[in-house]
């Protein structure tokens, strides 16, 4: 009997200790996360388009989970990945990453330095909400809004309900809050959904979500420098994917802010929030979409904003620091105070950061098994 107690009492004690050490360490980070949210450049959310349907139809049926009776998904059930996410091949080659006519200065745009990148595959599209639940639900993985229980939104998409209870703010971007509850199912907070936009690009997902996806899918973040050569193309010293006009044809060609930032978005473009990763055409001959425009995309490197003229080879930036690069601006960014949906342009987050116009796309140097390369 003593026995048998003496068991049942050292069980309660240790699953007590662990719950004790999972709060606390929940506690750190979520105080890291509003403490280095520094970034007031982006953001996000969306007037809830669903468009082009067909190219999210690859998940619900084949993708089996095994749930426990709490409904946790099993972390040894993962099923193959039935990935609709193509890949471009990026013919390797060398040119003039950064640019000599920075429009940030501070950001290290400059100066332009030659670089050369050896072939890779870079994903077509941003990683959208559908991809991410696939790895969610066949992972249980959790990602760091989540475990903070908040995330950053810009004021504009939230409903009243919602602006009611923000307590927290960015300081010299007051639009941009702490929401509790936002994270990438609930991307403005507890009243908002992502079921109407399951084609739209996954938001709220820090630099260390996006790593896990990518090594997941089999793959991983592209540096800056591949990052940047996979948005320039062919072109040198141009601002954008295709050139230097804005509308080339009287068209757009990427979903950024138009009005007055930021009290009025016009959406002149389509779009006041996101839009569907497979939208707008494709920006340059590597047939890539939304690299500029719509969400930020997060890049492997260090931020670092000096940079050394000599030739490098595949650079892969500097071998610390405390920021993480991003890349491309977002479907927020306006030329008036954010023109940094350019190539050359650059901006940083801490690597637990998430916010609600920042995604990612995944590289690899050679496709995973089963994945599509466009040549
Ligand atoms: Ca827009
Ligand atoms: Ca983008």
């Amino acid at each position: 009997m003593y026995i048998y107690l003496s068991i049942y009492l050292s069980i309660y004690l240790s699953i007590y200790l662990f719950y004790l050490s999972i709060s606390t360490e929940k506690k750190s980070i979520k105080e890291t996360n509003i403490s280095s949210c520094s970034d007031n450049n982006n953001i996000h959310v969306d007037e809830n388009k669903y468009l082009d349907k067909k190219t999210n139809d690859n998940n619900d049926d084949d993708d089996v989970t095994i749930e426990d009776e709490e409904g946790n998904v099993g972390l040894n059930e993962i099923k193959p990945f039935p990935r609709t996410n193509q890949m471009s091949f990026i013919a390797g080659g060398t040119f003039m990453m950064g640019t000599n006519k920075p429009v940030f200065v501070a950001d290290g745009e400059g100066p332009e330095r030659k670089v050369e990148i050896s072939s890779f595959y870079m994903d077509v599209h941003e990683v959208s909400n559908a991809e991410f639940e696939l790895f969610v639900n066949s992972t249980g993985y959790v990602t760091e809004a989540e475990k903070f229980g908040n995330s950053f939104v810009m004021e504009n998409y939230l409903s009243k309900p919602t602006l009611d209870n923000v307590t927290d703010s960015v300081m010299a971007a007051p639009w941009w809050l702490s929401v509790n509850g936002a994270n990438w199912k609930l991307p403005e907070g507890n009243d908002s959904t992502i079921r109407d936009r399951m084609d739209h690009p996954v938001l709220h997902v820090s630099w260390n979500d996006a790593v896990a996806f990518c090594k997941w899918s089999g793959k991983r973040l592209p540096t800056e420098a591949e990052w940047e050569y996979a948005c320039k193309g062919s072109l040198n010293q141009r601002l954008f994917p295709w050139g230097n006009k804005e509308n080339p044809y009287n068209k757009h060609w990427m979903n950024i802010w138009h009005g007055e930032f930021p009290k009025h978005n016009t959406g002149d473009d389509g779009y006041v929030g996101t839009n569907s990763v497979t939208m707008f055409p494709e920006q340059n001959k590597f047939k890539l979409k939304n690299i500029i425009g719509n969400v930020w995309e997060w890049t492997s490197d260090w931020w670092d904003v000096r940079h050394s003229t000599d030739f490098q080879k595949d650079p892969k930036g500097p071998p610390d620091g405390s920021d993480r690069v991003k890349k491309g601006g977002s479907f927020l960014c306006h030329k008036s105070y954010c023109y940094r949906y350019r190539c050359a342009a650059r901006s940083q987050n801490t690597p637990d950061s998430s916010a609600s116009n920042l995604g990612f796309r995944c590289a690899s140097s050679k496709p995973p098994p089963g994945v599509e390369a466009i040549h």
